[in-house]
């Protein structure tokens, strides 16, 4: 089965429901069928720090169609969502990455996969180790060797 990834984070407008909501709008779209999702993680922003904490998650789907084409519909639903692009790492109502798509590399300006930072960022780590605990991060290694090599950040788990 092909194993496609997606991180999604909000740090504004009511972010826990930004996610959950923004998991049920992934999983209505044509094509695309929702797996498995992780537990929601409350994160301290990673970067620009003087912002409000994030609510992550990670979620695994099937889709039938290429990276390009998944990517289009993460960017529609991000719009749908308000997002609105002003600074790069700052705040945001809703972010959806698409972290690994099987063994796909993809190196280009308008996608990267793997996910160029997410195998140095616990608040992707620690959610796809949930639901993916033996995974392979590209030529970077397992999650499980990258969380325990991966610079401190505060991730919490929530219920
Ligand atoms: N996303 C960023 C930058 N920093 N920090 C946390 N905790 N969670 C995020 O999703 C995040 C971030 C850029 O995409
Ligand atoms: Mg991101
Ligand atoms: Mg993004």
């Amino acid at each position: 089965m092909k194993k496609i990834f997606i991180g999604i984070g909000s740090n504004l407008i009511d972010p826990k429901k930004q996610v959950v909501d923004a998991i049920k709008k992934i999983n209505s779209i044509d094509g695309i069928n929702l797996i498995s999702q992780s537990s929601l993680y409350e994160t301290a922003p990673v970067g620009i720090l003087n912002q409000p904490n994030f609510i992550n998650a990670v979620i695994e789907v099937s889709f039938n169609g290429n990276p390009y084409k998944l990517l289009t519909y993460l960017l529609e639903v991000e719009t749908i969502f308000g997002r609105v692009r002003k600074k790069k790492n700052g705040p945001r109502t809703l972010d959806l990455d698409i972290l690994l798509f099987n063994k796909t590399t993809i190196e280009n300006d308008n996608l990267m996969i793997p996910h160029p930072r997410m195998h140095q960022r616990l608040f992707v780590l620690l959610p796809l180790h949930e639901i993916a605990p033996k995974i392979q991060i590209g030529h970077h290694g397992s999650v499980e060797d990258l969380i325990s090599k991966a610079p401190k950040e505060t991730v919490e788990k929530l219920l």
